[in-house]
Order: structure tokens, then sequence, then C-alpha cells
């Protein structure tokens, strides 16, 4: 404060044509101004001088980018409802809800983001109370998501199997404007798919009528606790919760939980290995299973939790995560003994999901507001919208959402067909191979394309309460949680062996499916392009048997990036394609298929997955300075 009003003293006058400006927005600095700066009449002697004469500040001020109604302001959301789901129920509420977002929630998210959660440990008195609080307006986003039924309209059906297509559209405007909200949501739906996969009533009929409800008062938000300290990604080898059998049934957890993201949640699913009776334990995956515990009693206390600490992080800070120590937490056991890790596995499979949803939405996000800031900045004479190479740029990341976009949405159809019973078991397959494939590239899109899109505001990009900054702070987390992006490419590796290569079958038969509807002469370049990438790939699937063990696991990044573009490429010709498609989108899908399509090919024509690469990169890596 002191360094303000000394600043404002030294310059007390503003220069200026314009009217009275406010300073800011801050309540401390325009009470300053009020007093300090006056009107330019005032100052004796500024006629004819030059306008930052014994001013600060100047006259001109940029006008910030305005973000409009993301449904409306959204082409290609809407031609894809348009194509899939074309109802008027769906598209009004898109509509009312994107007049929402940008009236009300856009500003509630960015409260979370400046009064972030904190712990209260203690109660005056010395009492323990581990008390997480968070901000007025991250509770209004439990209300409001359950008035707007982001997680139970892919309960409802209502839509049949483009019922999670029309939540994840929702979820998909919501995301950038939630104040990380997401988070909880995904973990709720992902929750409450794993209960209604076991199909088990007892104890969880109560906690799933409410993960899935519409009413502010009944609703839940479910945590998933699965890192501990050994175990971040080696879940199975890592886990040392244990879980002591109680004679009524249930269980008692002790463990120590590293990373639990949205720690506010009323229940949670988790993981633990239950003892025998000499208290001995199984160890790895087979020892595992899946605990349902709620976090609070019937008295509203919460029993058997510490919680040790909040995490101090680079982005997400609007959601609590905490270190959680279980300390005889009641909990029921809901998988079998030994399928923990197959049980959670539906909940990643959601979690992953919203996990690219929420990528895809942040690239969108970004863009929207670039295209409208390039209608109102001017540079060396004219706005940055007529300067080709910065349309370009935004063009170039427009069609990676596009891209991103339809990925994303592939996935969310082959989910809503699973769900009504409606998927072949080639479309099943297909599930489990690209919720991988479309998190592990989204996450990694949506951290280069924001990153891009803040350029596009030059410095104010880079500063902090205009609200960009934390829009790439909270993508870096979007390739790390929920399977980095090695884990995923080796999830790929390791979803192609178990299946017996069936969901590479899967993988083939649709792209030539997607492709095979295209006719326009428009396009041939593209399907041309997705049509050469697709037999290297098969051919270099089928090299790769006789390779020798590790080339695999060198090439599955590679791999996964060329399951994703080849796949986003057919999407894209497959969309364009449609008679209701626009010039933008054949020209996105033509733009798409100019990139290297199947690098893994590429790369192992240069001897990248070589044998001799290990020892050669570990060498690069760990070289010491030879020079004294
Ligand atoms: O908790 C975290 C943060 C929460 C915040 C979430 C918010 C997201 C919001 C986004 C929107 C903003 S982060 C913690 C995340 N942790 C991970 O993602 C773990 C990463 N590690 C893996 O994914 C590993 O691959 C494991 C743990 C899944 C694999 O462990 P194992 O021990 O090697 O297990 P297996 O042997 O591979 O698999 C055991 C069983 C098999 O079934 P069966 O026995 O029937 O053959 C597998 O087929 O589980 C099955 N399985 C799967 N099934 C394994 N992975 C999957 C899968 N992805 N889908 C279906």
């Amino acid at each position: 404060m002191m360094a303000v009003n000394r600043q404002v003293t030294r310059h007390s006058y503003r220069v200026c044509t314009g009217l009275y400006r406010p300073l800011s927005c801050s309540s401390s600095v325009s009470m300053v101004q009020k007093v300090l700066v006056r009107p330019p009449q005032d100052v004796p002697g500024a006629e004819g001088k030059a306008e930052f004469f014994r001013a600060g500040i100047g006259g001109f001020f940029q006008e910030r980018p305005k973000l409009k109604n993301p449904f409306l302001e959204d082409a290609l959301l809407q031609g894809y409802l348009r194509r899939h789901l074309p109802s008027e129920a769906v598209y009004s509420d898109l509509r009312v809800f994107g007049e929402r977002l940008v009236r009300e929630v856009d500003g509630w998210g960015r409260e979370c983001e400046v009064t972030p959660p904190r712990l209260v440990t203690y109660d005056p008195w010395g009492c323990r109370v581990d008390r997480i609080v968070t901000s007025p307006a991250w509770q209004r986003m439990k209300d409001l998501s359950a008035q707007e039924g982001l997680v139970a309209i892919g309960y409802e059906r209502n839509y049949g199997e483009w019922s999670r297509v029309y939540q994840m559209c929702k979820l998909y405007l919501y995301s950038p404007s939630s104040g990380l909200y997401t988070c909880p949501l995904a973990m709720t739906d992902g929750a409450a798919k794993v209960i209604q996969s076991l199909g088990v009533s007892w104890p969880v009929a109560d906690a799933f009528s409410r993960l899935t409800s519409r009413d502010p008062e009944h609703i839940w938000t479910s945590g998933q606790w699965m890192t501990e300290r050994r175990g971040g990604s080696d879940v199975g080898n890592g886990t040392e919760t244990v879980a002591l059998p109680q004679s009524d049934g249930t269980y008692r957890l002790s463990g120590f939980k590293w990373f639990t993201s949205a720690t506010d949640a009323d229940m949670t699913l988790t993981l633990a290995r239950v003892t025998d009776v000499d208290g001995q334990t199984t160890s790895g995956s087979r020892g595992l299973s899946m605990f349902y515990a709620a976090v609070c009693d019937e008295q509203g206390m919460v029993q058997g939790i510490e919680v040790q600490r909040l995490k101090d992080k680079l982005g997400t800070r609007q959601m609590p995560t905490a270190e959680l120590l279980l300390d005889g937490l009641p909990a029921h056991r809901l998988s079998e003994e030994g399928r923990g890790v197959a049980c959670i596995a539906n909940m990643l499979t959601v979690t992953r999901i919203h996990n690219s949803v929420s990528a895809v939405a942040g690239m969108r996000r970004v863009l929207q507001l670039a295209r409208d800031y390039a209608t109102r900045r001017s540079t060396f004479g004219k706005l940055l919208r007529d300067h080709p190479l910065h349309m370009q740029t935004l063009a170039r990341m427009e069609v990676e959402t596009r891209g991103a976009f339809l990925l994303v949405m592939e996935v969310c159809r082959l989910i809503g067909r699973e769900e009504t019973g409606h998927a072949s078991q080639l479309e099943t397959h297909l599930l489990r191979l690209l919720t991988s494939v479309a998190k592990l590239y989204t996450g990694k899109q949506a951290v280069a394309v924001i990153s891009e899109g803040l350029e596009s505001f030059g410095g104010q990009g880079y500063i902090e309460d205009t609200g960009l900054p934390a829009m790439l702070r909270d993508a870096q987390v979007l390739s790390i949680w929920e399977g980095t992006t090695n884990v995923l490419s080796l999830d790929v590796l390791r979803c192609v062996s178990r299946s017996s290569g069936l969901v590479l079958q899967a993988y083939f038969t649709h792209t030539q499916s997607l492709l095979a509807a295209a006719s326009l002469p428009s396009l041939s370049v593209a399907v041309r392009s997705v049509d050469s990438a697709l037999s290297g790939l098969r051919e270099f699937l089928q090299a790769a048997a006789l390779t020798p063990p590790g080339f695999m696991e060198l090439a599955a990044r590679d791999l996964a990036y060329s399951l994703a573009r080849i796949y986003m490429g057919a999407l894209l010709i497959d969309h364009a394609s449609w008679e209701g498609a626009s010039h933008s989108d054949a020209y996105a899908a033509l733009r798409w298929c100019e990139q290297d399509l199947c690098p893994v090919v590429s790369k192992a024509a240069i001897g990248c997955y070589n044998m001799k690469t290990p020892p050669l990169d570990a060498a690069l890596v760990y070289e010491e300075s030879t020079r004294d």
C-alpha cells in the first residue's frame, strides 16, 4: 500500500483527453486514485503539453478480450451437434448455459482462483479440526453442477447413446469457467460409473443417487484416492495402505495418500491391501482391493482422516489437493479381493475422458479470447486480425483444437454406445484404446495451444490478473495426472497385447470406414495422406513383431501420437464430408493432414528405436563435464 501511495503521489495528475478512468478494479487502488488523480483541466499549465506530461499512465487503454457465449461462438460444436444430436432441447440448454457462464459463472471461476482453499488444522481451543475452507464461489459451483445436471445427464440417458456426448459438450463449455470444479465432477462421474458397473446396491445405493443428483441439497462429490508416496504411476507396487477386516464385514483403512484432489469431497473410492489373520498382505497389483468410504459419519463428523497439509501447486490452485493420513478410516470393500485396479479402471476411463474434455475446452477458450482480442488490438497501423501472420498462427491453433475436439467427442460417443448396450465388441476395444490416446495427446496439445494463445496477447498474456496465465498453469496438469504421457503410451501397448491385437483391428477398421465415406474431390489430398499413413503404420506394426524386446517400449510414445494424428485426420475428413459441413471444415482437414501423421514410421526409418540408442540417450543425459 505504501508503495502504491508513493508512486501515485509522484504522478498525481493524469493528463489525457479522455474521461476519468479507473486505474484498476481493486478497491484500495481506486480509492487512492479518487483522492489523487484530478481531471486534466485542474493541471496548471497542462495545455499544449505532450500527452504524458506529468502523468504516469497516458490516455490509451487497451480494450480487454471479451468472453462471449462460448456455445454460440463455437462453429464446430454447433455443426457437430447438428449432425449427430439435432435436438432443439439440447441446443437451447447449451445456449442458455453459455449465457449463464458469461454472466455469472466465469466470475465465480476467477473468484476460486484468487481465493484458494486453506486448511484450518486446529480450532481456537486447540482441538484438531482439519477443516478445508473453500471460497463461497467454489461452493456455488457445487450447487450449479447439480442444477445443470453436469454429472446427472450422463446417467439419466434421456438422449440414449448420445447422452454422454451431450453431458461432455456441456462440461466442455463449463470447464474453462469452472475454477477447476470439473476435477471433483470428473471423479464424481468416475465413482458413479464404478458403482453402476459393479451393480451393487449396498452400501452405495444412496451414494450413487447423490453423485448423480440434480438437487443441490442432495448432491455429493467423490474423491479418487489412489496416489501414495511410493506409487504415483506404479499403483500396483506402490500402494502401502492396509485394510483391516472388522467383525461386521467392514474395514478400517490405514495409510498415507499423497495426492488427493478436491479433498473436500463427500466420499471416496480408494485402494488398499486387505490384511489376513496374521496381519500379512499380498504384494503387487493382485493384492489391491477397492474400497468405498464416506468422509463424514451420520453425525457429520470426520473419522479416521487427518489432513497433513495442502499441496502448493503450480496450477489448479482453486482446488484443494491434500496429503491425507488414513488412521482407521471406516470403509466398505466394493471389489473382490485383489481386483481393485481392474475395478477402479472404470473410474480412470471416465476421469481420463474428462481430462481430454478439459484439454480441448482450454484450447477452445484461449482461441475464443484470442480471436476477439484480434478485433480490438491494433499494431503497426492495423488490427491484429488484419495481420496475415497472426491469422496463420490462430488458424494453426484452430486446426489443433478441431482435431482434438473431434477425437474427444468420438471417445464420448463410444462410451455412450457402450453404456447403452449399442457398442460392438470392436467399438469396446476402440474405446479402451482411444481413451488413453486422446488423454495423452490432447494433454500435450493443450499446453502447446494455450501457450501459443497467451503469446497472442503479447505481454498481457503474461500478466497474472488478466486471468490468462492461470489457463496455462492449469493446462500443465492435464498431461500429468490420470497417467502421464509415457504411462499412457505404455498403456496403449498393454491394451494392444492384452487384447491380442483386437484393439488395433478395431482401430484400422474404423479409420478405414471413416475414410471410405469421404467423396469430396477437395479432400482427396487429405484422404491420400491418411491412407498412406495408415498403410505405413500397418507395415510398421507387422515388422515390429520381429523386433527385439525393448523396441516397442522405445516406440511407444511415437506410436501413440501416430494413432492420434491418423485418427484425428480421418475424423476431420469425415466431418468435412458431411453434407452440412462448411468450407472451413474441409480446410481444417487439409491443414491437419499436412503434418507427419505417422511419426513412428519416420522415426523408425532413422533408427530412433535401435537398441543402440538407450545407452547413447543415457550418456547424453548424464554427460559430465570433463573440464576442471
Ligand atoms: O488421483 C489422481 C488425481 C485425481 C484427479 C482427477 C481429476 C481429473 C480431472 C480432469 C478434468 C479437469 S491422479 C492418479 C492417477 N493415477 C493413475 O492414473 C495411475 C497411472 N497408472 C496406470 O494407469 C497403470 O497403468 C495402472 C495402475 C492402471 C496399472 O497397474 P498394474 O498394477 O500394472 O495393473 P494391470 O495389471 O495393468 O491391470 C490390472 C487390471 C487388468 O484387468 P484384468 O486383470 O482383468 O486383465 C487390466 O486390464 O486392470 C485392468 N486395467 C484397465 N482396464 C488397467 N488399466 C485399465 C484401463 N485403463 N482401462 C481398463
